[in-house]
């Protein structure tokens, strides 16, 4: 009965240059297939600067959104979308909090990362191994907006 009112959502998922270059691109599609949601677009992709700026425009303000953007155009990024009932939310419980030294064991940032920006005088972003969109629509635009239609072939 639930079920059927349950609702199939996408997400985007890109796995970050720290991600990319430590090799962890494997074993962070795993967790995602093992949980069990569907990859319905993958591609590597060097994110442009402008790209970059679109994505994160909500951070516009904040002291490490500079850092940040030198950090995501820094090499090669993983793009994604998964399909699944719930997997927005799913998918950000998978990755864990913001700040790998806060993430919980068991997350993708909880087990796989350390860097803090906290550490210094907040410029330096945190680098967290993976993106993951924070709402459906979020993950609508991230996938087919202009932006991503850019890197997304689907
Ligand atoms: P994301 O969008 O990458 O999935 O991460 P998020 O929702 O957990 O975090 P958000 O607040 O949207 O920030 C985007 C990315 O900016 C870096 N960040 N650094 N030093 C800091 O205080 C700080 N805060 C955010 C991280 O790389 C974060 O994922």
């Amino acid at each position: 009965l639930v079920a059927s009112m349950e609702q199939v959502d996408e997400t985007y998922i890109m796995v970050k240059p720290d991600g990319v270059q430590r090799g962890l691109v494997g074993e962070i599609i795993s967790r995602f297939e093992k949980k069990g949601f569907k990859l319905t677009a993958l591609k590597l992709f060097q994110c442009p600067k402008e790209l970059a700026e679109e994505h994160y425009k909500d951070l516009k303000a904040k002291p490490f959104f500079p850092g940040l953007i030198d950090y995501i155009t820094s090499g090669p990024v993983v793009c994604m979308a998964w399909e699944g009932v719930g997997v927005v939310a799913s998918a950000r419980k998978l990755i864990g909090s913001t700040n790998p030294l806060n993430a919980e064991p068991g997350t993708i940032r909880g087990d796989l990362a350390v860097q803090t920006g906290r550490l210094g005088p907040s410029y330096y972003p945190d680098r967290n191994v993976v993106h993951g969109s924070d709402s459906p629509e979020n993950g609508k635009r991230e996938i087919g907006g202009t932006a991503y239609a850019l890197c997304l072939v689907m």
